[in-house]
């Protein structure tokens, strides 16, 4: 697969244009009502106390068998023909690579993949080069927090933190970004992110050249190449950044060749905001082998799949049979988010607002699958992987009265239970006890007393992502969700495996179980909209 020709798609919005304009014009005189509600946003936080310079240095007894710098640079890339566009990479340098690889994206901005196995140790020497303060978030790992990439780690410029641990999760499709406090958007943005995957030992799985990752961004460009981030952009922000051009791996590239082959695609949602509702062209079911946590203990058809940001996702595509010079794209279908940003929704709909891409929930390709000549491994689909034990509720010692998280917007802010971000603040109903299991339920809407017309009308999608470990699904209850949304993505989730990130629609409540073992400490959890994030849409959990 060539995934650095650099064929450039332009979505195509007119018809989206066309459908909204009618209803941006029947809420205009609501959004002017709501424009001037803004100011008030509190933006500032007091600052986190902490030493900003001091990183984590090297454990001489630690032994690796990955020993890596990544350093985080702005640079000048060739993305397109004509002016190069900057970007922010992590930049890697591989001192020790035993039984694991580093494949860089060349031409991209993402990167790098790892490639690593359970048990191995890794040392990631991460640098900073980059005008503000970062930190690294390795995304669905279970490693002690001080190497987990809170806000509170984060380093300044010419400054070095060392990440040191071993890789305790199961095989699977991982990843890594930047997460600091009120930047992590921006930063993402630019091209900081990277694969983590831990691999199996499954033989009968397509592997090498056929083992591919995918992951889908959207993006803004300028008439000089240069990306687009409106940070200050109020509206943006409130909805969450949306791009008007999808880019994969990193490139502006619509057209991946394949050959005659089986493969399995590790595809990451690596966009700040956007959902994606996935499906073949060709009409073929979606076929699922893995989550965020690794394989499912079988194979799951969908006739698509809906993936929020942050969520991974593993497809089994077989274009073994297929005709040379077939076309299959991967789309996005159109759904309706459920979402509504003033009085009927839309309001302050992307496309409508400062010159950013069109809603969630449009449908558009995402890219161009073209069968070559060329033969490869054809694999039949197992029947069974590994099988996952369900955490039993009657484990948890809330069975009878889960710890409840409100996701809502007040006061024009996304908050958590009412609360946003503090670096180190932790309160009593986020403490939990090491050796415990826990069920916590997550709810898409505040409790009903909320304080008038616009917090109640403010809904949209949160991606909710908990740091430190895997958890279950163990029950999505949709009754307070409208079916006109509901109908139009019932069929795209994925439960039966083990999850760090899932879709929490308006009005809805997931209830999930956790284990927490291992390590004391903070985490952060959070929503995944990227610009929710920044916000303050993330509260810290500790493990005592
Ligand atoms: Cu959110």
């Amino acid at each position: 697969m060539d995934l650095h020709n650099y064929n450039i798609v332009f979505l195509n919005w007119q018809n989206f244009i066309k459908m909204k304009r009618y209803e941006f014009l029947r809420n205009f005189t609501y959004g002017l009502a709501a424009f001037s509600i803004l100011p008030s946003m509190t933006y500032c936080k007091s600052g986190n106390g902490l030493n900003p310079n001091s990183g984590n240095s090297i454990n001489e007894s630690f032994n690796p068998d990955l020993d890596i710098e990544l350093t985080a640079a702005q640079r000048n890339l060739q993305v397109f023909t004509g002016n190069k566009t900057e970007v922010y990479s992590y930049v890697s340098n591989i001192l020790k690579a035993e039984n694991s690889t580093v494949e860089n994206l060349p031409g991209s901005w993402l990167g790098p993949v790892f490639r690593v196995k359970q048990g191995q140790k890794v040392r990631v020497r991460f640098k900073n080069q980059l005008p503000r303060e970062s930190v690294i978030h390795w995304h669905g790992l279970h490693i002690p927090p001080k190497m987990d990439g809170h806000p509170m780690y984060a380093i300044n410029n010419g400054k070095q933190y060392v990440y040191e641990f071993e890789v305790n999760n199961r095989p699977g499709t991982y990843w890594f970004h930047p997460h600091p406090d009120k930047i992590t958007g921006p930063q993402v943005y630019r091209g900081l992110a990277g694969m983590f995957i831990v691999e199996d030992d499954e033989n009968n799985l397509p592997a090498g050249q056929y083992d591919v990752p995918l992951i889908i961004q959207d993006r803004i460009f300028d008439d000089n190449n240069q990306l687009v981030y409106m940070q200050n952009n109020p509206m943006s922000q409130m909805q969450g950044f949306l791009g008007n051009r999808i880019v994969v791996n990193g490139n502006p590239e619509n057209n991946l060749e394949v050959s005659k082959a089986t493969y399995r695609f590790r595809v990451l949602n690596g966009s700040n905001s956007r959902i994606y509702k996935l499906a073949w062209s060709d009409g073929s079911d979606v076929i699922v082998i893995g989550t965020d946590g690794g394989l499912l203990p079988q194979p799951v058809r969908k006739p698509y799949l809906i993936l929020g940001s942050g969520e991974r996702v593993e497809l089994w595509k077989d274009f073994s049979t297929s005709d040379t010079g077939k076309e299959v794209h991967l789309q996005s279908l159109s759904f309706n988010d459920g979402s509504s940003m003033g009085m009927g929704g839309g309001m302050m709909g992307g496309g409508m607002m400062g010159g950013s891409g069109p809603e969630n929930g449009v449908g558009f390709d995402i890219c161009t699958f073209t069968v070559t000549s060329q033969s490869g491994e054809r694999k039949s689909l197992p029947s069974t992987f590994e099988a996952i034990k369900s955490i039993p509720e009657s484990e948890a010692v809330n069975a009878d009265s889960p710890r409840r998280f409100r996701f809502y917007n007040q006061r024009m802010q996304w908050v958590i239970n009412g609360e946003t971000f503090e670096m180190r603040e932790v309160a009593d109903w986020e403490k939990v006890k090491l050796n415990t299991t826990e069920i916590w339920e997550f709810i898409n809407g505040d409790n009903g007393q909320g304080m008038g017309m616009m917090q109640n009308m403010m809904k949209m999608p949160h991606p909710v992502h908990l740091h430190g470990l895997q958890f279950q699904i163990i029950d999505r209850d949709v009754s307070g969700m409208s079916s006109d949304s509901w109908n139009t993505i019932k069929d795209g989730f994925v439960d039966e495996g083990w999850q760090d990130t899932f879709m929490l629609m308006p009005g809805m409540k997931v209830k999930i179980a956790l284990r927490f073992k291992d390590y004391t400490g903070i985490y952060v959890y959070h929503c995944h909209n990227l610009e929710h994030e920044d916000m303050g849409m993330m509260r810290n959990y500790e493990v005592i």
